[in-house]
């Protein structure tokens, strides 16, 4: 891989190891999930209400979790495949210009269109951590599961928006449909917002500071 002298055979994790380990440190954060077996995989692993499943679109789990971040105070983790990362690069230009401190893009990195069939992209010569970096973003590429582990607690218990591409092999675990349905998906986690402590009414103040700060607002 480019400038950090690993590669593929330094990987030993797949995406479903990669989404088990995140979950064993996860309490009251909102999780924001790409679409088909990265969500099918989370689903397996652990059902929550805090947990947005994708349907439909590639690309916008990122947008919408940086969304949900700026305007919220909890945490939010946007579980993100490569292949959507590159069907919407500009994602990464706006988390580096917005960066909430409550932000965390974690990058599922086997380097295909692992949901459809495995279908190579091209993150093998692609280094999203280095694009991400160039946004100014704090990111950092990981292999292996020790390295991972302490990432993921420092991340959560640091207030800075950061990016986490984990390498993973491309590998689809046997795992089935999610059962619900995705009015009650978008709703149970509506509810969920709800009852954050500080919750969505906080929107108009976050965005008035973010504008305030650009200069596009002036009083
Ligand atoms: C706009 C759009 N294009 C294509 C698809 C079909 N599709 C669904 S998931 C997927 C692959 C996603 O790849 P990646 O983001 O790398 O996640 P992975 O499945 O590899 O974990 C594709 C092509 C779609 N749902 N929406
Ligand atoms: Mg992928």
């Amino acid at each position: 891989m480019k400038g950090t002298g690993r590669g593929i055979g330094d990987i030993l994790l797949r995406r479903i190891d990669a989404i088990r380990i995140l979950m064993e440190y996860i309490s009251d954060e909102l999780i924001v999930c790409n679409i088909g077996f990265p969500s099918k995989e989370l689903y397996h692993i652990k059902d929550r209400p805090e947990n947005f499943y994708m349907l439909g679109s590639m690309g916008l789990c990122s947008s919408i979790g940086l969304g949900l971040a700026l305007s919220l105070d909890n945490k939010v983790i946007a579980i993100d495949g490569d292949g959507s990362i590159l069907m919407n690069l500009g994602t990464l230009s706006t988390i580096g210009h917005t960066q909430p401190d409550n932000f965390i893009l974690y990058i599922i990195d086997n380097s295909a269109y692992g949901s459809t069939g495995n279908q190579k992209t091209q993150t093998e010569t692609t280094s999203l951590r280095d694009i991400a970096r160039a946004c100014g973003i704090d990111a950092i590429e990981v292999f292996q599961e020790e390295e991972l582990r302490k990432v993921i607690k420092e991340s959560l218990n640091r207030n800075r928006t950061k990016v986490i591409v984990v390498k993973v092999a491309p590998y689809n675990e046997k795992v089935e449909n999610i059962p619900l349905h995705p009015m009650y998906i978008k709703f149970r986690f509506m509810e969920s917002i709800k009852n954050c402590k500080n919750n969505i009414k906080n929107e108009n103040k976050n965005n008035k500071d973010y504008y305030n700060k650009n200069n596009k607002i002036k009083k």
